[in-house]
């Protein structure tokens, strides 16, 4: 059941054009920088980033993608002990010495990050890892934080953060369900 629209277009584009300011602040431009994002969602919204990077400093940053799955069919019971785990990559750049940020649309337990995190050390030896999310929901279960957040958002156990953009879904919104 639909509750609250958190963000629409403008409010998304809004915060995905914030983000992208700091990431060439807090890294003294894209020089070293490779953009990877998380299946699906994260992937658009990597490129989005990409393209304002590319707007507000000339420079193509390169990009990667990152498929981690859980292995499980219902999504609803999140806080079980199934692991989430790597299905594939496609990560063409050596990341070796780069500044890898990965791009993912909620940030919640923490645990798809884990994951992600050892592909790319499994990948190369990249100097820093950081990561930015459209949301954060809360709920970690592990030390991990986002470095880059679109929207906070906290959340009860019950509800679940719809994420919807237009690559995808044909609309770009945010909004909460219960
Ligand atoms: P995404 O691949 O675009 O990120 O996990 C599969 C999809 O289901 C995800 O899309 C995610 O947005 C969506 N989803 C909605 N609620 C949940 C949830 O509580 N947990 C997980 N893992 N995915 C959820
Ligand atoms: P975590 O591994 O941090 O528990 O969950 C993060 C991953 O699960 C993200 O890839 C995200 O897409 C998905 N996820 C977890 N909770 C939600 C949610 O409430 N809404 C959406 N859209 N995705 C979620
Ligand atoms: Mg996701």
């Amino acid at each position: 059941k639909k509750k609250t629209e958190i963000l629409d277009a403008a409010a998304m584009n809004r915060a995905l054009t914030r983000m992208a300011h700091e990431i060439l602040e807090k890294n003294k431009g894209g020089d070293e920088l490779v953009l990877i994002g998380i299946k699906t969602r994260g992937v658009p919204l990597t490129s989005r980033l990409q393209a304002k990077i590319k707007q507000i400093e000339s420079i193509d940053v390169p990009v990667g993608e990152l498929d981690i799955t859980l292995y499980r069919d219902d999504l609803t019971k999140v806080n079980n002990s199934e692991e989430p785990e790597l299905k594939s990559t496609s990560i063409h750049n050596d990341i070796t010495g780069k500044k890898v940020i990965l791009v993912d649309d909620v940030l919640f337990t923490g645990r798809t990050v884990r994951a992600a995190m050892d592909a790319v050390m499994d990948i190369g030896r990249p100097s820093q890892i950081q990561l930015g999310v459209l949301v954060d929901r809360g709920h970690r279960e592990l030390p991990i934080r986002a470095d880059y957040v679109g929207k906070n958002i906290p959340t009860s156990d019950k509800e679940v953060i719809v994420v919807q953009l237009n690559e995808i879904d044909q609309v770009d919104l945010v909004s909460i369900y219960e």
